[in-house]
């Protein structure tokens, strides 16, 4: 048994890489204060370096999604920001548009009732996916923050016109390599509707785009109650999910680090993505990653938390015996079917990650060796020093 489990972790942990945020390294706040961390990053150079030691010491994080008008300044060379990401072992990933902060869109982006607004936002789309060409990312994210907060407010179907006839403006503008991902999010930050609100919309907004629009599940954007791995599951059978944003939550969109509150509805969603790939025999191409900021861990280790629980929990996913599940499945006898899925759940697999890690020559504990590189300290004693020369506050995730 032990022989089977280690090499079923392997061959997953061996095909498993999750894409960290830019903004997981800078300072961020709640909506009632920013907090301020030494050595959070304040450049695109810093969040580059930072999101190269979390792929150095746990050798999964590849890539690197950027927010386009927090890491690319007016006028700055893309080139740069490449040649920057490869100096620190990674890639750049997802390209996610803002369409939520400019003034402008305090009633909408794609849904304002304004023509030249929603040219605004267009434009600024259409930059961006002309941005991920530049870069030579195939991801462009797009996460709509528009609603309203009263009944009566909005004319809720003209908005879904006008996002309907965004993204599909959008998705004429995408290479034959480019995906374009919609998030969906129940509330906030508006609080009466939400004009993308839940996975139906997105969905329907995809399909109406076009072939190469596929759906974002981001995990900390559901109702207490929804069972996300069915929308999971729904979505592969439709070869409509695009791909994760991972995060945990207690009460809403809380971001914090991954498994920190429900580790098994985590490893649920890992184990419908790996039922599929047995059935199918092929493994479905969607995008793992993290969406995370923390106002209270420091932002490197909670970026290894989450990474290092991510590749725990896949590993136990890929300890499920499916054929054996099926048999049980097809009979009803939902007891073993359930005492198979939870055999898995509760094995530990640190012996196999080591084994895993050593194999690869990665630190068998990555959390600890970071914290023996003594990385932090050097970098929060410059950004510190960084910070007073320049007279600026956090990092410049909200620049
Ligand atoms: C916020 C939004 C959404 C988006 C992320 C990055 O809720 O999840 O993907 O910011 O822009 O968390
Ligand atoms: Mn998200
Ligand atoms: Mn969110």
């Amino acid at each position: 048994m032990k022989d089977q489990n280690i090499s079923k972790v392997f061959r997953a942990l061996d095909q498993f890489e999750i894409e960290t945020p830019s903004w997981g390294y800078a300072d961020t706040g709640t909506r009632f204060g920013k907090f301020l961390q030494d050595a959070a990053a304040i450049s695109i150079e810093d969040k580059l370096a930072d999101a190269g030691q979390v792929n150095a010491f746990t050798g999964c994080c590849p890539t690197v999604a950027v927010h386009v008008l927090w890491d690319f300044k007016k006028g700055q060379n893309p080139a740069d920001v490449v040649k920057l990401a490869r100096k620190n072992g990674v890639k750049i990933g997802s390209i996610n548009p803002n369409l939520f902060q400019d003034q402008e869109y305090k009633y909408g982006s794609f849904c304002n009732t304004d023509p030249k607004v929603r040219q605004h936002a267009l434009q600024h789309s259409f930059d961006s996916v002309e941005l991920g060409k530049q870069v030579g990312s195939d991801i462009i994210s797009f996460w709509m923050a528009d609603g309203s907060n009263y009944p009566g407010q909005a004319n809720i179907r003209q908005r879904k016109a006008f996002m309907e006839e965004c993204f599909q403006k959008v998705h004429k503008k995408l290479s034959k390599k480019q995906t374009m991902v919609i998030e969906y999010k129940p509330f906030e930050p508006t609080f009466y509707h939400t004009d993308i609100a839940d996975w139906g919309m997105s969905y329907l907004f995809c399909k109406n785009a076009g072939p190469q629009a596929k759906v974002l599940v981001d995990t900390g954007h559901h109702y207490g109650s929804q069972n996300i791995e069915q929308i999971v599951t729904w979505l592969l059978d439709e070869n409509m999910l695009g791909g994760f944003h991972f995060n945990d939550r207690r009460y809403a969109d809380d971001d914090l680090t991954l498994g920190s509150i429900d580790p098994y509805q985590v490893f649920r969603i890992f184990h419908e993505i790996l039922y599929f790939t047995f059935e199918k025999g092929r493994a479905p191409k969607i995008a793992y990653m993290i969406d995370q900021s923390h106002i209270d861990k420091p932002k490197i280790e909670a970026m290894l938390q989450t990474v290092t629980t991510a590749q725990e929990l896949f590993a136990k996913a890929a300890l499920v015996d499916h054929k054996q599940l099926a048999v049980l499945q097809k009979k009803n006898q939902q007891v073993d079917a359930e005492e198979l899925v939870r055999r898995a759940f509760f094995t530990d697999v640190t012996p196999y990650l080591k084994a895993w890690r050593k194999a690869n020559d990665l630190p068998v504990n990555p959390l600890l060796a970071f914290r023996q590189s003594g990385y932090e300290s050097k970098v929060a004693a410059e950004r510190k020093a960084r910070r007073i020369e320049l007279g600026i506050g956090g990092g410049s995730s909200y620049a």
